[in-house]
């Protein structure tokens, strides 16, 4: 008898101890929307190892004008309605605009960072979000930001590369809304609007300054123009992404 009621109490104990883990994973899944675990429908982007070589795993000149790039994953179907192909001089690329809303879009690719250390990609600020500040989590909306995403896709340490109107250029600190993620603020100010930029970063390095350890598989790159903390506007234009030795 005593050793049913032990049992019983114990199946309750790892019920309880299933559903916090269940409610702790929804509320990260919902707040980040770990992207790669949704549309299985879309087709993976085509996973090259390309040791000790440039390998470009987006341009957007494959695309229609006006659609969604469909290799993209998105954490929520509203994500074609932000994210469309633009055309302009004859190159194509991704025009981001959200009203009021944050959601992130994600490339599968995955791949070891020590073989293919740095991302480049070009952007464009074009809105920014009015009173966005990256370090505090009421105020948390980027014109524009660049994810490599590490280790799983479950529970993934994140880098965030961020374009900030405020956050001074070079500031690294944890993500306010995710303590697994870290930002870098590559570039700052809202007087470059409607200019291109190129950015470069060490991925590979940036992990191990932040976390201390090596790197697992990279599991793929993300983006987001975000304005749903400011109920404002965020818009911006992204192209070539590039990952380098
Ligand atoms: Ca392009």
């Amino acid at each position: 008898m005593c050793n049913i009621v032990v049992l019983q109490s114990s199946l309750l104990i790892i019920k309880k101890f299933v559903l916090a883990k269940l409610i702790i994973f929804a509320a990260v899944t919902a707040l980040f929307g770990v992207i790669f675990l949704f549309p299985a429908n879309l087709p993976k982007a085509v996973a090259v190892e390309l040791v000790g070589q440039s390998l470009v795993l987006e341009n957007f000149e494959t695309y229609a004008n006006g659609v969604f790039p469909d290799k993209w994953r998105m954490a929520k179907s509203d994500a074609r309605k932000i994210y469309k192909i633009e055309t302009e001089s004859g190159n194509r690329f991704l025009r981001a605009r959200a009203e009021k809303q944050g959601i992130q879009i994600g490339l599968e690719h995955r791949f070891e960072p020590k073989q293919q250390q740095h991302l480049s990609w070009r952007w464009r600020a074009r809105e920014f979000p009015t009173g966005a500040d990256e370090r505090l989590s009421d105020k948390h909306d980027t014109v524009a930001q660049v994810y490599v995403i590490f280790d799983n896709q479950i529970l993934p340490r994140i880098i965030k590369y961020m374009w900030s109107g405020v956050v001074p250029e070079g500031s690294r600190f944890v993500h306010p809304l995710y303590s697994r993620a870290r930002v870098v603020i590559v570039r700052t100010g809202m007087s470059d609007l409607n200019k291109w930029f190129q950015e470069k970063v060490n991925f590979y390095d940036d992990y191990k300054k932040f976390f201390d350890i090596e790197p697992g598989r990279v599991q793929g790159i993300a983006l987001m123009s975000s304005s749903d903390s400011t109920r404002s506007v965020a818009a911006a234009d992204y192209d070539d992404f590039v990952l380098l030795p």
